[in-house]
């Protein structure tokens, strides 16, 4: 199946955070890809990915970067598929304001859904929003999902144990 989403990261360093995007998307059955996409490093390959990626079938991109946390918002100057970016605490982090600031901040024009801090797992869901405006059977999945979160708080609301 070719990939709805496509996760990028500046760094592997990125992978144990972002993977929560991947884990989500997997759950409802969306088709995804993870690379490593780095503004700084390897910034060719990220104006190649970002200018192929409608060509390819991508609907929705999902960045994350940590310290200065460019590739989200590079990503989006050169593509018009909504980008959702995600901050990441790395170890050049300045406890993570820095990269939040920079995906945060973005001038008018060129936007950039923000998550919070390391919130991978709020990326997928809102990338599976996204293309379930246009697909019933991923906007059932989210349905349920919600429903389920519903469903686990309530179990114990009345009787929460330490
Ligand atoms: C950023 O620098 C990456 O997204 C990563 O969060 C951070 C550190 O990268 P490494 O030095 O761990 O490769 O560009």
């Amino acid at each position: 199946m070719k990939p709805a989403v496509a996760i990028i990261m500046g760094s592997k360093s990125d992978l144990p955070v972002m993977k929560d995007a991947a884990d989500f998307l997997q759950s409802v059955g969306i088709p995804h890809e993870i690379s490593i996409v780095s503004a700084h490093r390897t910034p060719d390959r990220m104006f190649e990915f970002a200018k192929n990626a409608k060509d390819r079938g991508i609907g929705v991109i999902i960045a994350g970067a940590g310290g200065a946390a460019h590739l989200p918002g590079m990503v989006a100057s050169l593509t018009s598929i909504p980008v959702i970016g995600v901050p990441v605490k790395s170890s050049n982090s300045i406890d993570g304001w820095d990269s939040i600031l920079s995906i945060l901040q973005m001038p008018g024009g060129i936007p950039v859904a923000a998550v919070a801090l390391n919130g991978a797992k709020n990326a997928g869901i809102l990338a599976a929003r996204i293309l379930g405006v246009s697909d019933p059977e991923i906007y059932k999945k989210l349905v349920s999902y919600s429903d389920s979160l519903r469903e686990s708080v309530l179990k114990t609301a009345d009787n929460p144990e330490i």
